[in-house]
């Protein structure tokens, strides 16, 4: 009989969660996954699993496993070999580092996020969204400036270094503001919106 599927915890409209759970499509790894966290609340089994009271969390056998970069690099590790993420530890650092590196934007993109996405429009505090936004848009031009050198952070072809950002980018993109233009930026999130992972499970409503 086969043993327990990889499992993801976590509500999918959680940009942790969704890099995951497309990075698993991108795998071709057979998956369940159950809405936890945000809105359908926890429970102690899951806590027990997870103290920050946070998702997501992965299990496959005997490993339980949080914080979502660190879930990336075992699925990379474990399910997908070199062509994920280099060997070479000059190309692997360089590719890694936007993994780290998207924790720095996510700070700047919460507020935007949380306001826009998840509070009624006349609520909005337009002058905080906009110094956010313009933190945000420092931030997107040293990307936009690393894809004039190479085409994807991972380096030449796709890998797991483009997921943390590529889920924030999408929201970068759907959040209606004003923003300056990132021709690269754009190019790249077009050639992401083609992948049927990311459209399944990162294309989806903000929310
Ligand atoms: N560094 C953690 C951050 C996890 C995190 O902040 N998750 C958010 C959703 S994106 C969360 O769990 N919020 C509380 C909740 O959903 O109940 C990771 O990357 O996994």
């Amino acid at each position: 009989m086969a043993g327990p599927a990889f499992t993801i915890w976590g509500r999918l409209n959680s940009h942790n969660v969704k890099k995951v759970a497309w990075f698993a499509e991108e795998l071709g790894l057979a998956y369940v996954r159950h809405d936890i966290g945000g809105q359908f609340g926890y429970t102690d089994e899951y806590l027990a699993m997870n103290p920050n009271r946070l998702v997501p969390t992965i299990e496959d056998g005997k490993l339980v496993l949080w914080e979502s970069n660190a879930i990336l690099r075992y699925m990379a590790a474990e399910y997908g070999g070199p062509r994920w993420f280099p060997h070479d530890p000059i190309d692997r650092a360089l590719a890694d580092r936007w993994m780290d590196w998207q924790f720095t934007y996510a700070d700047c993109q919460r507020l935007p996020f949380l306001s826009m996405a998840r509070t009624p429009r006349e609520e909005w505090d337009v002058a905080a969204i906009a110094r956010d936004v313009d933190r945000c848009a420092r931030q997107l031009a040293i990307l936009e400036e690393q894809l004039t050198r190479t085409l994807w952070l991972s380096g030449g072809e796709f890998g797991v270094a483009d997921v943390p950002m590529g889920v924030y980018i999408n929201t970068w993109f759907h959040l209606p503001f004003d923003k300056p233009e990132f021709p690269r930026l754009a190019d790249w999130y077009g050639q992401l919106k083609d992948r049927p992972g990311y459209a399944a499970n990162v294309m989806i409503p903000l929310t």
